[in-house]
């Protein structure tokens, strides 16, 4: 089963990367920022009620997020591997996904476990090469004012994944900061199938 977690900070090429991965891995890519925009433009109740914190840049509270990313991977089509963008993105996400593999695992029986290959990619880009991504971009979050603080946020709540993945001996480390292929190829590489 392939498992991937995409870290990176925003505009660092999650995106664009696991939507190649995913067609080369035949899994589904769950992008939790694309779910929340649906649900924006579909005036739903988890919508309306995500919309300010997306606006100013903000994390969407957990308790909003944790049902509806549980809700995605219960999917028949999660069943068989997933890749995660955006998902993690605070200890507190870490800590349910962690929990959730485990009990896939066990579900699993330790057999199946042994060939269960989660793979945390850390895609790495300067700062000042994000905001010009994105600033190109012009998505309805890309002003400059709300860019940088979406990145104050990623450098304060998620950047500490970095070292709850180490930790775990589960952290590959990807220069994002190349051409599209070269990035694949070395993400490719980084997978554990
Ligand atoms: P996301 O949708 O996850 O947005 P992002 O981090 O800005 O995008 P990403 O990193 O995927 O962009 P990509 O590189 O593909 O989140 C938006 C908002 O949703 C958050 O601010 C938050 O409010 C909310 N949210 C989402 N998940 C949440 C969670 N788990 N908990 C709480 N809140 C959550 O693309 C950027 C640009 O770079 C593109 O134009 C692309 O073409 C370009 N690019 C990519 N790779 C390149 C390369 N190698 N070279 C040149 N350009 C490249």
């Amino acid at each position: 089963m392939v498992q991937v977690i995409f870290l990176g900070p925003p505009g660092s090429g999650k995106g664009t990367q696991s939507a190649r991965l995913s067609e080369l891995l035949a899994v589904p890519h769950i992008s939790t920022g694309d779910i929340l925009r649906t649900h924006v433009a579909q005036q739903t109740d988890l919508g309306q009620k995500a919309r300010r914190f997306m606006d100013q840049g903000d994390l969407v509270p957990d308790q909003l997020i944790l049902n509806m990313v549980q809700e995605r991977l219960d999917q028949s089509d999660a069943q068989k591997g997933w890749i995660l963008d955006g998902f993690p993105r605070n200890v507190t996400q870490a800590t349910f996904v962690e929990s959730l593999v485990q009990r896939q695992k066990a579900e699993q029986g330790s057999e199946n476990a042994d060939a269960n290959g989660l793979s945390t990619i850390n895609l790495e880009v300067p700062d000042e090469v994000l905001i010009e991504r994105l600033l190109a971009r012009g998505r309805a979050d890309d002003s400059e004012e709300t860019i940088r603080h979406r990145l104050q946020v990623y450098h304060e709540q998620t950047e500490p994944l970095i070292q709850f993945y180490s930790d775990r001996n589960q952290l590959s480390v990807v220069n994002g900061n190349l051409p599209l292929d070269q990035v694949t190829d070395a993400l490719k590489k980084a997978i554990v199938a």
